[in-house]
């Protein structure tokens, strides 16, 4: 984080401040107080939640440390809007934030302006801190567009449990397609080098740059599809414990899964529950809403195997960040895949690789050094991006990271193999 990064000037630090906000309160707006409010499970959290806690994270470790005399509008928001940062705190249970109906909306949208309004002020007094300030401001904007994918797919996970089955954005069809073929690129391998080495803003989980060794390998030139993946459940194989990892077959028989969230046949058509109202599964969009365990049962029953994430950034780490990611405030993005998908967006990509340190790396010291370092265990690294990814964070060494059970992210895969 504000390590590796090189200080963004205070007029950007603004300007990309300004538009992530802004990026926020868009994609809020047309949601009503009861919807801000819903909370589905413990890992997704109420849109309220969402608009608070990334308003917290300014407050906390930029405007109590640095701006003399700032004031929080409320003392006991630092207790609701903490996440999980032990050492800023005591914090509210995870799995209750969507019992909280007070404060409501309109406090919370006075939170961000009091937040908003005090931070231009830092950030206008030419201060010689202004540098360190910066970073830090770039870093809460990098935090809130985190908080902006969450708030989007956590509210789809809450909107499905609605028989209703309402839209969030204007529900349309996509076009039928025709199958797209898969061909696989081959790569030499031998030593290389992945990890972010700047310029510009990346996690400190993407450091150090550092060398690692690659055996000589296939990677396919576009993401699995539904197609594919209906081809998958039709040979059986959600029951053919053969392909599957025995924690990974002994789960998905346990939840009954036959098929990626939210699905369902009506008809012998399959359907799926999206952000933009059910729709037609559409054959030739990449599949979306698998977990890594599915996923690893996927490519063994093709042949393949997911790529780790030092091959998938060795073979795209000079494709132009590009695709369907979310845009700016006003242009939001279709927020789903689409089909004939290029790396980029659509559909995050989950890979072989642990979410593990990279040699040397060591987490900052105090609060923010929580941010990733404290999670790198039993998780695996997602690459590439999805259409709820914000366009402003995407690069070729952004890893995520999610539990092997997930799947209500926009999560997907692309297939590898061993080259002779
Ligand atoms: C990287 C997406 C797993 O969801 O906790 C948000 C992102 N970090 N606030 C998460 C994050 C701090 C993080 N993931
Ligand atoms: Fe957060």
């Amino acid at each position: 984080m504000t390590a590796l990064t090189a200080p963004l000037a205070p007029p950007q630090a603004i300007d990309l401040f300004e538009r992530t906000r802004a990026r926020t309160d868009a994609l809020a707006a047309p949601l009503s107080p009861e919807d801000t409010m819903l909370q589905s499970m413990e890992d997704a959290s109420p849109v309220k939640w969402h608009l608070a806690h990334t308003t917290w994270f300014f407050e906390e470790f930029i405007l109590k440390p640095r701006l003399p005399g700032y004031t929080s509008p409320d003392d006991r928001f630092a207790f609701l809007f903490n996440s999980y940062y032990t050492q800023a705190g005591p914090r509210h249970a995870r799995d209750k934030r969507g019992l909280v109906s007070r404060p409501g909306g309109d406090a919370v949208r006075s939170y961000r302006a009091h937040v908003e309004d005090s931070l231009a002020t830092l950030l206008n007094a030419g201060r010689d801190d202004g540098d360190d300030i910066a970073a830090l401001v770039e870093l809460g904007c990098h935090h809130e567009m985190q908080h902006q994918e969450l708030l989007v797919t956590d509210l789809l996970h809450g909107l499905s449990f609605n028989p209703l089955l309402p839209t969030y954005k204007d529900p349309a069809p996509l076009p039928v397609t025709t199958e797209v073929s898969q061909t696989f690129t081959r790569h030499a391998g031998g030593l290389v080098e992945i990890g972010h080495d700047g310029p510009g803003f990346a996690y400190d989980c993407e450091g150090p740059r550092h060398k690692t060794y690659l055996a000589p390998f296939e990677i396919a030139d576009r993401t699995v599809t539904n197609r594919d993946w209906i081809a998958f459940m039709q040979d059986g194989g959600y029951d053919d414990a053969r392909h599957w990892l025995m924690e990974g077959h002994a789960f998905a028989q346990r939840e009954g899964w036959e098929h990626p969230l939210y699905w369902w046949q009506q008809d012998g058509v399959w359907w799926t529950f999206t952000l933009r109202g059910p729709q037609p599964v559409a054959r030739d969009a990449p599949v979306v809403h698998v977990s890594y365990y599915e996923a690893d049962a996927f490519a063994r029953w093709a042949g393949a195997r997911l790529p780790t994430e030092a091959e998938h950034e060795t073979a795209f780490r000079d494709t132009p960040i590009a695709g369907n990611l979310m845009g700016d405030a006003g242009a939001i993005g279709a927020l789903r895949p689409l089909p004939g998908a290029g790396v980029w967006g659509d559909v995050w990509e989950w890979t072989a690789s642990d979410f593990a340190p990279y040699p040397g790396f060591r987490a900052p010291e105090g609060a923010l050094g929580e941010y990733n370092g404290k999670f790198m265990v039993n998780q695996r690294v997602l690459r590439g991006g999805s259409c709820a990814t914000p366009r402003k964070q995407m690069r070729a060494t952004y890893r995520t990271f999610f539990y092997p059970h997930q799947r209500w992210q926009m999560m997907g895969l692309r297939l590898a193999r061993d080259a002779a």
